[in-house]
This record gives C-alpha cells, sequence and structure tokens, in this order.
C-alpha cells in the first residue's frame, strides 16, 4: 500500500476520533480506556488478528459479524462469547447464530491478554478491537474504537429474536436499525458488510422462489446448484469475499445480491441512491461504514459498575 494512500486512510482516524469526542449522548467511553492498564492491548488483537488472518483469510468476515451480532443483542457486552450452560442456551446455540465463527480467535487473544494484564480488558472490547483489524487487514478503513465496554452476565437464545432474519425488507430493516438509533445511511453501509465471506443456501434459498425479476439469472442457475448441494452449501455474498470493498454495492446494482434483505437495499426506492452512492464512490462508503460502526459499537453498554470485565470470555465470572 502507498505511503499517500496510508496517510489518507490516517487522517480519516484522527477526523472520526475527534468528532466523536464532541457527539452527544455518547456512552463513557473513551479512544485510550487502557493507557495506563494496559498499554498494548490494542497491538496484542492486531497481532493475533493479523496472524489468524494470516492463515485463514476468512476469518475476517467471521469476527466483523461477531460484533455485529453482539452489538444487537443486549448491547456491545460480549454476551454473544457466553457458552450454553447445563440451565441456559446460549445466545450462539440459537439458530439465528448458527454459522458464527472466530471465537477461537478471541480466546487466543483473551488467553494473551490475561497473561499481560489480568482482569482489565474486556471481551466486549477485544470483539470490538478485532472487527476493526479484520476489517483493515481485508482492505477496508482504519478507525478508532472507543473502549471501556463491560462484559454482561446474561446470554439466552430467545435474545436473538432482536437480530434481522435475511427476508425482511428495506422499510422493516430501516425500522429495525432505528430502534437502536441507526439511520438509513447507517443501515445500509453496515449492510455493506457483506463485501465479506459467504452465507449458507438455508439464508438464501428463498431468492430462488419467485424473485426471478429481482435475481441475475446466472446467479440464479449457479445458487441453484449450490443448493442442490443442501442447505449447509455457502456461496460468498461477491466476487471478492475475502476484500473489503465496494464489489456488494455493484453486485446489487446487477441483481446479484445474495439475500433478499441484500437485493431490497436496491429494489426499494428508500434506499436505492445510498446504493448507487457507495457501488460509485468507495470512499464514501468507508466513511459511512465507520460512521455506522462506531455507532452499532456502543448499543446498550452496561454503565458504571453494571456488567464486570470477564477472565474467561466463554464464562461468567463467579464470586
Ligand atoms: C441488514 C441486516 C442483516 C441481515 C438480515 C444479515 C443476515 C446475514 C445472514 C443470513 C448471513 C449468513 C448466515 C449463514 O447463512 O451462515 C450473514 C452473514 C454475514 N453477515 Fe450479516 N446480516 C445483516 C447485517 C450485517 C451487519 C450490520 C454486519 C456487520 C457490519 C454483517 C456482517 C456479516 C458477515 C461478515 C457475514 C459473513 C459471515 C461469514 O462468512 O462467516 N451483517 N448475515
Ligand atoms: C415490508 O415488509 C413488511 C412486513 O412484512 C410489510 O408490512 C410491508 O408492506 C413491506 N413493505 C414493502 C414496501 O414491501
Ligand atoms: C444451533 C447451532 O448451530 N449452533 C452453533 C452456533 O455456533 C457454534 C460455534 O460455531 C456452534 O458450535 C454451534 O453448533
Amino acid at each position: 500500500m502507498s505511503a499517500a494512500k496510508n496517510l489518507v486512510r490516517l487522517l480519516i482516524v484522527v477526523q472520526v476520533a475527534a468528532g466523536l469526542a464532541g457527539a452527544p449522548g455518547v456512552a463513557a467511553l473513551s479512544m485510550d480506556y487502557y493507557g495506563m492498564s494496559c498499554p498494548f492491548a490494542e497491538m496484542i488483537v492486531r497481532s493475533v488478528v493479523g496472524e489468524a488472518l494470516m492463515k485463514d483469510p476468512t476469518l475476517a468476515a467471521g469476527l466483523l459479524r461477531l460484533h455485529f451480532h453482539d452489538c444487537f443483542v443486549q448491547g456491545c457486552d460480549a454476551s454473544v462469547l457466553l457458552d450454553s450452560t447445563a440451565g441456559n442456551t446460549a445466545e450462539k446455540d440459537a439458530l439465528a447464530n448458527k454459522s458464527l465463527r472466530g471465537y477461537e480467535v478471541i480466546d487466543r487473544i483473551k488467553q494473551i491478554m490475561e497473561a499481560q494484564c489480568p482482569g482489565i480488558v474486556s471481551c466486549a472490547d477485544i470483539i470490538a478491537f478485532a472487527a476493526r483489524d479484520a476489517v483493515f487487514m481485508a482492505g477496508g478503513p482504519y478507525y478508532g474504537v472507543p473502549n471501556g465496554r463491560r462484559d454482561g452476565t446474561r446470554s439466552s437464545a430467545a435474545d436473538t429474536i432482536a437480530l434481522p432474519a435475511p427476508t425482511l425488507n428495506a422499510s422493516t430493516l430501516i425500522q429495525m436499525f432505528g430502534s437502536h438509533g441507526l439511520n438509513a445511511r447507517d443501515m445500509v453501509a453496515l449492510s455493506g458488510g457483506h463485501t465479506l465471506g459467504v452465507a449458507h443456501c438455508a439464508s438464501f434459498k428463498n431468492r430462488l422462489q419467485g424473485e426471478a425479476a429481482t435475481l441475475d439469472a446466472s446467479l440464479a442457475s449457479s445458487l441453484g446448484a449450490t443448493c442442490a448441494n443442501g442447505d449447509s452449501a455457502t456461496a460468498p455474498f461477491d466476487r471478492t469475499s475475502n476484500a473489503f470493498d465496494g464489489v456488494y454495492f455493484r453486485e446489487l446494482q446487477s441483481r446479484r445480491g445474495l439475500l433478499s434483505s441484500d437485493q431490497t437495499l436496491f429494489e426499494s426506492p428508500e434506499t436505492r441512491a445510498l446504493v448507487n452512492m457507495f457501488a460509485t464512490n468507495q470512499a464514501y462508503f468507508f466513511f459511512a461504514f465507520q460512521q455506522g460502526m462506531l455507532k452499532m459499537g456502543q448499543l446498550d453498554l452496561k454503565e458504571g459498575t453494571q456488567g464486570e470485565i470477564r477472565k474467561s470470555c466463554r464464562v461468567v465470572n463467579s464470586y
């Protein structure tokens, strides 16, 4: 990457961080919460994520999606990481959470973190840092992640009802994201997270029935062949599924969106202009994405003494 491009990306970080400091209604996070208590926290995350992506670039998608699922259910409190127990079925074992990936990467980070500065860095912050680093390493924007989140103690499969289904239309998605204080631009930009990764046939096979008008014929036949192998066969969201870029939006323009909830963003008059803008102006997509991530990363945070700093990201602390 050229030095000039790096500089531009760095300037965006500074801008976003500066804008955040004065933003109203932002919870009590800071840009340097661990500055004294665990100064290498972000470096540890970056190095483990870097190593993991070197081995398996598809994990970038997994780490980004973990952060989304965490924040939309019970706020960004690492509830998505808790394992089920004898008496409780956790979020990760709900149907909606099927196919979440990257748990081992978070475990590895936490292990090193506990050796360096025990009991200091929350699992919720680790997910937020890891998602940011994954996006950047896949070619996306870099942004400062405000930190100081606390981990929750509740994780219930039933709560995953808060996650959007892949069959929702744009109006419903606008409403759903709106209930979290995310506007239509945030929603469309964040859907751009689908520039990374894959979905299982179970999530998109509805596109093959009755959506012919908004589904490119050659994609239809290739998805049909995929689904002939069953619900657990996968297809990429766009042609460059390990690269964070604007291709996802250009695919929507060609009616090559994978999920109904992707294609609807182009079909609906409420969101089509945003799709067209992001498709032609990648810098604007990146800017809107990082703004959306900043907001999403601060949903329903545990305040003050609520929550805890988990010792293991998979289990709540016992006292
Ligand atoms: C707009 C509403 C959204 C819906 C309906 C939705 C739905 C889905 C579905 C059904 C899958 C595939 C699951 C599977 O079949 O395995 C998926 C994957 C994914 N989602 Fe979303 N999602 C939404 C928003 C987001 C957001 C906001 C992000 C992050 C910013 C995100 C990031 C991802 C990623 C990266 C994957 C690929 C995961 C992998 O390859 O392991 N999604 N999403
Ligand atoms: C979107 O879906 C909702 C809920 O299913 C439905 O009530 C609404 O009419 C749909 N909107 C459009 C524009 O199709
Ligand atoms: C029901 C279901 O498929 N749950 C899965 C959720 O994700 C974890 C981690 O990948 C799987 O182990 C579960 O089987």
